[in-house]
């Protein structure tokens, strides 16, 4: 395998402007023609003229069956096929400027496993493209800097495929003979082949319109598995919602006549933007009360948002090339935060974004796939879908909207769709946009792009020798794919409290420190005072500042911010899990926990606050806190710190249980807050383990009207009493094993219990008859949960863990090395952890290094990890 380098760039030889494709529906045997009308670039002539070895156009393909090929018209045999790929000689295209050529090939959809390219599941063909998926359709320049029109005829049987989908507007549907069809789609922008989408399957649908800002009308379908309608009108809500919001916000209207989201049960991602028709894993589309809880309508608003925003940013205009993914990635997830902080909540958005970056990204950064959010070197693609490039790439985009306002930032967008709409571009070409438009200098601030590594920022303050200021140091350690740092551009939010917590005015714009060097310092003019620092989480940095409890208290109840509210109280948490971490059988002070309750008490009127308050950082997030862990200590302190928790908050608790009554479910803020804020306390309570505590929940579980109540029993319960949890889990299998969907949250609340025999039990539940190997969606929910969430099961002391999950990577890996290659993730992190698990994960590694075969995408994480 061999790693392609960002800096190799080379713009293609040869262009392809129009694309008609034409694909005869079959389970092993679908028959695609395309018909290409190609032309010598300007850029092949200019550059490389002469040299006839470098212009041979040379065709991306996998997996494909050549049945024949044509040029200009005429039969043509004179091409080559190396590594699966399509050559066709220089010397063949010499005289020609433009040139048409057609392709005859077939592919299998129903053995495909990889769910990349076409595929047929659950009677349904389906296609992913992204990132390079279209090589496993047809021979094409599988690039994203190679833009056509597409033209797409389908052929299929009528009876099984009443809906048969692809991108742009429909022209035309009529009967053939035996019992067949055509269906003849156009979409008259210009994309690159990764945004080409097919489907054909038989649906319910749901249709709506939306009238745009120019007041054009279009029309929205929703298509989902049959019996299955009346799940699909939150997701509709959702488009509508994001529409405006994207009209609202940034000026940007829909650009064709229809758009059209099919949900599917069998995907790799989340959701895929093909132009005019998303294709979305079916558990971000389908919710009902009774079927989805709180977090899922939030992740479909979400979800739907992205996608859409990707019509003009990664749409419209594209990538020159995959290493400039976060360009579309980075700045799409940025918008649909900005979409959900404005439809739900600032700040229960804007926490969850910083759980992310502070238990999976900041744990990428330390590990062996530490990447820039603009890779150097890919050996395989997919496996730059990443935390970094996506969530940490927002960030960076977070931080322009920050030095260059609300209104700044949008006039570098403008400026960007100015310059660049049809085109495939670089993150550069960004930046520049949003320099221009504001006239000023990014030139350090670019340097996001291309340092990887999460930067630490000490501060000090300088009290003691009788000077009043604050001092900022920061510091990038090295990472495995870099070992020179820079001091980078970073805003710092900055607010200071005297102790009586009054706020002290720091004269600094936008209460924001710029340090753009490797030290500064600000100036304080009081004697005694708190910082508070990186507020809303203004730059993705490890903030490291000597605070004492008694400092966390006041800022938990003095800041001007419920972000810092919230970070604080995770910060108390955090060392005071420590403490017990390092000497299990120390007893908490008494005098914390009366301050701790008043603090809390103070959130009481704001439940979105309070919820998060009480809401005790996972062991993923408290692990990076460590140089090295002990996993299974950290789990133990973590569960003592909650059964001490529990017990000095037991009438707080119960008190805020009493307040909150169980109303007729609808999906408001004020009642999501209100069922949080009751989870959090029912999880804390059930630390007693007590019979009552039990019989509580057995009863909340059994007169609950919703999906969301009955998992803070389920998700309570596990912690409480294994018998009620045994006993509450049959019972909601019973209710809902028909549904693929629900039952996905039933693996994962199996696979992250606490117990001896985990491993027998997911032995057994891989045997469930709603699992399905080939399915990512039961992959996840049950080996992802467990090797990601169960701490105790996966860190087992004899090693048992990693083996599971390697036996079943090794399985995996030749169906569908995508999604092996992602579960893989929590095994190469491997040197966060103490030395003895360090060592029994490695020769779980060494098994999978030394399989014959390996994908591409398990060799380049594994072989990394081991070097
Ligand atoms: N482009 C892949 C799925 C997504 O990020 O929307
Ligand atoms: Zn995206």
């Amino acid at each position: 395998a061999i790693a392609k380098k960002r800096l190799d760039y080379q713009a293609p030889n040869y262009l392809i402007n129009e694309v008609d494709l034409v694909i005869e529906l079959d389970p092993t045997d679908t028959i695609i023609t395309s018909t290409l009308k190609c032309e010598t670039s300007p850029h092949a002539i200019s550059s490389n003229a002469g040299v006839a070895s470098e212009q041979d156009l040379i065709l991306d393909g996998e997996d494909l069956k050549l049945i024949s090929v044509f040029l200009n018209g005429s039969a043509f045999t004179n091409y080559r096929i190396e590594e699966g790929k399509l050559v066709i000689p220089q010397a063949e295209l010499a005289q020609l400027t433009d040139f048409t050529l057609q392709i005859k090939n077939s592919v299998d959809p129903i053995n495909n496993g990889s769910l990349e390219g076409l595929y047929l599941s659950n009677e349904a063909y389906c296609t992913q493209c992204e990132a390079e998926g279209f090589r496993k359709i047809t021979y094409f320049l599988d690039r994203p800097d190679v833009l056509s029109v597409y033209t797409v005829t389908i052929i299929a049987e009528k009876a099984a495929f009443p809906h048969v989908l692809s991108n742009g507007n429909l022209v035309e549907e009529r009967d053939l003979a035996d019992g067949k069809k055509l269906v003849k789609w156009h979409d008259p922008f210009k994309k690159p082949c990764y945004l080409f989408a097919l489907v054909a399957g038989n649906f319910d649908k749901l249709s709506d319109s939306f009238t745009t800002m120019s007041g054009r009308q279009i029309q929205l379908e929703l298509f989902v598995d049959k019996g299955k309608a009346s799940q699909g009108h939150h997701a509709l809500a959702s488009l509508k919602k994001a529409m405006k919001w994207d009209e609202d916000v940034f000026g940007l209207e829909y650009d064709l006549d229809i758009y059209m989201v099919v949900a599917v049960d069998f995907f790799n991602m989340g959701a895929m933007e093909n132009k005019g028709l998303n294709v979305f894993n079916s558990k971000f589309v389908l919710a009902d009360s009774n079927t989805a809880t709180d977090d899922d309508f939030f992740n479909i608003e979400s979800i739907i948002g992205h996608e859409y925003f990707h019509n003009w940013t990664g749409n419209r205009v594209t990538c020159r090339d995959w290493f400039q993914l976060s360009l579309k990635e980075g700045l799409t997830v940025f918008r649909d935060q900005q979409f959900s902080a404005d439809m739900f909540s600032y700040l229960a958005t804007r926490i969850s974004q910083v759980k992310v970056m502070r238990e999976h990204q900041f744990a990428e950064d330390a590990g062996p796939m530490s990447h820039p959010i603009r890779p150097d070197e890919v050996i395989e693609m997919n496996n730059f879908y990443t935390v970094t490039v996506y969530d940490k790439g927002a960030e960076v985009i977070r931080m322009l909207h920050t030095l260059l306002t609300a209104d700044g930032f949008r006039r570098g967008m403008d400026l960007y769709f100015e310059r660049h709409d049809g085109q495939a571009v670089t993150c550069d070409d960004f930046v520049n946009a949003m320099q221009d438009a504001n006239e000023v200098n990014l030139d350090h601030f670019k340097l996001w792009y291309s340092q990887s590594g999460t930067p630490r920022v000490k501060v000090e303050s300088g009290l003691e020798s009788g000077s009043k200021e604050l001092n900022f140091t920061q510091r990038t350690n090295p990472t495995a794919d870099q070992a020179d740092k820079r001091a980078l551009y970073l805003p710092i939010k900055v607010e200071c409290l005297e102790r009586s917590g009054r706020k002290i005015d720091l004269n600094l714009n936008n209460d924001t420190f710029v340090l753009d060097k490797a030290n500064a310092s600000v100036t304080v003019p009081s004697e005694d005072f708190v910082p508070v620092l990186l507020s809303d989480f203004s730059a993705p940095v490890i903030l490291d500042y000597p605070y004492s409890l008694e400092d966390y208290l006041l800022i938990m109840t003095f800041s001007s911010s419920d972000y810092s509210k919230w970070d604080a109280s995770q910060a108390l948490y955090s060392s005071l899990i420590s403490e017990l971490y390092h000497n299990e059988s120390v007893e908490l002070s008494t005098s914390v926990w009366g301050k701790l309750e008043a603090a809390l008490r103070q959130a009481c009127n704001n439940y979105e606050l309070l919820n998060e308050m009480l809401t005790i950082p996972s062991v993923e997030s408290l692990t990076q806190g460590f140089e090295f862990s002990e996993p299974l200590k950290l789990s133990a302190a973590r569960s003592a710190f909650l059964v001490q928790m529990q017990e000095n908050l037991q009438d707080f608790l119960l008190e805020i249980m009493a307040n909150t009554a169980q109303k007729s479910y609808e999906y408001t803020k004020v009642q999501v807050n209100e069922r949080r804020v009751l989870s959090a306390v029912l999880q804390l309570l059930s630390y007693s383990k007590t019979p009552e505590m039990a019989a509580q929940l057995e009863k909340r579980f059994n007169s609950a009207d919703n999906m969301t109540d009955k998992l803070t029993m389920l998700k309570a319960s596990q912690i409480c009493s294994v018998e009620l949890f045994e006993k509450l889990m049959l019972s909601f299998e019973s209710e809902y094993l028909e549904n693929a969907v629900v039952m996905d949250k039933w693996f994962a609340l199996h696979a992250t219990t606490k117990s001896n025999d985990i491993l027998s039990k997911l032995t057994l539940l891989a045997s469930h008859r709603q699992f399905n190997l080939r399915n990512p969606n039961k992959v996840r929910s049950l080996v992802g949960s467990f090797a990601f969430y169960n701490t105790d099961g996966f860190h087992a002391i004899d090693g048992s863990g990693y083996q599971f999950l390697t036996d079943y990577l090794l399985e995996l890996d030749p169906i569908n090395p995508q999604i092996a290659a992602r579960l893989v993730t929590p095994l190469i992190q491997y040197k966060k952890f103490a030395k003895s698990h360090q060592e029994m994960m490695v020769m779980q590694l060494k098994r999978l290094l030394n399989r014959a075969n390996l994908s591409k995408d398990l060799y380049e994480k594994v072989s990394k990890s081991l070097t």
